[in-house]
């Protein structure tokens, strides 16, 4: 089994905007699993935003990745070969095994995938942390009550694309905040969303927003921050509800812009703001993701894969994604299922 391993290594960190030459291709050896290991074939790996935060020389809530080393990432995958009482060969799996081809780990790191159940590729998008993230983050955060409006930015991709058919199914008015037509004409015509606008074809967001939201806003679920945020925050209603869930805007920005400074609105509004981690619920993913597969069986929570092949593509697909090229959950499909 030699050279026959592919992996992506960190080349350099990213200053700005990430480029392909920040990462590298490396052709590895692999080796026999050890007691307790498997051996795993990766079939989907995802590439999402908050690996733009590993690839900064900061310690944020996880450490970043070393230069040379491979980049960190769930996938899912197959069992090859296991020295794990709990897995046997062609079992499929889920797991931390960044961006590779093939690689071992301990059988007690790793989530079992039944393929009968959904699509395996879900583990990683609609039915994984992007779709817990949508659930716990509106449900838990905003409390959303029927008749409510939910303004979500970030819209159609892996999380805001749920977020907002969640608000649609507790009675919610969604409105989606996107940055193309094609996204426009997804999470309204497709996904039901009640409106939504594309950011980069108008300037005044706030007067859009206004029109799209005659009873104000109840509920904000923010991916991105910056300008559209600031935006949000004077049209909130008393009482909104605020989670901060990402800040995609500012990701690739050497140092973060400063904006108007609008916290006084949450005084006159009463209004709560609160950021959250998709790991503060842990202990409850079972619950979440059984509501989750239901809604998805029944037809009543749809999903987008946008799927790039081939390994040597992760750098350029985790570009595309910051770049807004996706519609839905952006994944890298390795081999063959
Ligand atoms: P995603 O929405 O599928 O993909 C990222 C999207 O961000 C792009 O498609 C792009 O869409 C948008 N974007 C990029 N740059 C932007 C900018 N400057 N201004 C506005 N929009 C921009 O990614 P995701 O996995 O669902 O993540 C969405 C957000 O949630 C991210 O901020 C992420 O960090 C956060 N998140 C947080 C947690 C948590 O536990 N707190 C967990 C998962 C994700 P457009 O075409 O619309 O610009
Ligand atoms: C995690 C908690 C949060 C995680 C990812 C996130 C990979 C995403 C955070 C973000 O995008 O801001 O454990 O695991």
């Amino acid at each position: 089994m030699e050279d026959l391993n592919q992996q992506i290594t960190v080349a350099a960190r990213p200053e700005g905007f990430p480029k392909e030459s920040d990462f590298q291709l490396v052709s590895t050896s692999i080796r026999s699993p050890r007691d307790g290991e498997c051996l795993v074939q990766v079939i989907y790996l995802s590439v999402d935003p908050y690996m733009r935060g590993r690839l900064r020389d900061v310690k944020s809530y996880a450490p970043p990745v070393a230069i040379g080393q491979v980049m960190v990432g769930r996938v899912v995958g197959r069992v090859l070969e296991s020295r794990y009482e709990g897995y046997r060969e062609g079992d499929f799996v889920f797991g931390d095994l960044g961006w590779r081809k093939y690689g071992i780990a301990k059988g007690q790191s790793l989530v079992r995938i039944n393929p009968q159940a959904a699509p395996i590729s879900t583990a990683l998008g609609v039915l994984g942390m992007p779709g817990l993230t949508s659930y716990f983050g509106l449900l838990d955060v905003c409390q959303p009550q029927s008749g409510e409006t939910v303004v979500v930015s970030a819209a159609a991709g892996a999380v805001g694309s749920t977020v907002g058919q969640i608000a649609k199914i507790k009675g919610c008015r969604a409105v989606g905040i996107v940055g193309s037509d094609e996204k426009v004409r997804y999470v309204t015509q497709e996904l039901g969303f009640d409106a939504a606008f594309n950011y980069k074809s108008v300037d005044n967001h706030s007067e859009k927003l206004k029109g799209l939201c005659p009873r104000g806003i109840d509920v904000y679920f923010d991916g991105v921050g910056g300008a559209i945020t600031d935006a949000v925050i004077p049209l909130v209603n008393v009482k909104a509800r605020i989670a901060i869930c990402g800040q995609i805007s500012q990701y690739n920005l050497e140092t973060p812009e400063m904006g108007p400074r609008l916290f006084w609105h949450l005084i006159v509004k009463r209004a709560k703001m609160e950021g959250f981690l998709v790991t503060d619920y842990t202990e409850r993913r079972e619950e979440g993701l059984r509501q989750l597969s239901e809604w998805v069986r029944s037809g009543t929570l749809k999903y987008r894969e946008q799927i790039t092949e081939g390994i040597e593509n992760a750098p350029r697909a985790f570009i595309e994604m910051l770049s807004g090229r996706n519609i839905g959950k952006q994944l890298v499909k390795v081999s063959a299922e």
